[in-house]
């Protein structure tokens, strides 16, 4: 079993609702199991200044799939979800990326582990250390030393 943890993202077509079956799928994923859903948070778009408001959470999966199974079930369920690709940060019905699997550092062509812009995103980090206080990214610092960086980025806690 590896503890995977999983950023959710959505910004489209009632993206709080997005992201609450995004957590009923990642519950239903093969030998898998949800371990922690974080709260939702209502975040400020960063890259792309010019759209919506995101809700943003994070998710901790025990599985049993090996990093490119996990990366590709996410895409699958993105996709269920509506998601099309324009350009890069674009407003998306849903985006899962996967931020942490076990203590693995992973660049392949298609998915790199740790996500390579998690530690400068408060809407990644805060969510994260919600349900994971200790963690840490492999080949940086601790979660909560980024998140210290990113205090002017907006982040609210929903209800
Ligand atoms: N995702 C991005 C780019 N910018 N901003 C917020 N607030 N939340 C996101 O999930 C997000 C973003 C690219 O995936
Ligand atoms: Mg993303
Ligand atoms: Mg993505």
């Amino acid at each position: 079993m590896t503890l995977a943890y999983i950023g959710i993202g959505s910004n489209l077509e009632e993206p709080r609702a997005q992201v609450s079956r995004a957590f009923d799928e990642l519950a239903r994923l093969p030998r898998s199991r949800l371990a922690r859903r974080s709260s939702l948070y209502r975040t400020a778009p960063l890259g792309h200044a010019d759209q919506p408001d995101f809700i943003n959470a994070v998710a901790a999966l025990d599985t049993e799939l090996g990093a490119e199974e996990l990366f590709r079930e996410l895409q699958a369920i993105e996709h269920r979800h509506g998601r099309t690709r324009s350009f890069a940060n674009a407003p998306r019905t849903l985006d899962l990326d996967l931020l942490l699997y076990g203590h693995a550092s992973i660049a392949g062509p298609g998915l790199v582990v740790p996500h390579p812009r998690m530690h400068e995103r408060a809407f990644v980090l805060q969510p994260l250390l919600e349900i994971a206080p200790a963690a840490q990214i492999p080949g940086r610092s601790a979660a909560a030393a980024s998140l210290a960086a990113c205090e002017q980025q907006k982040i609210e806690r929903l209800a």
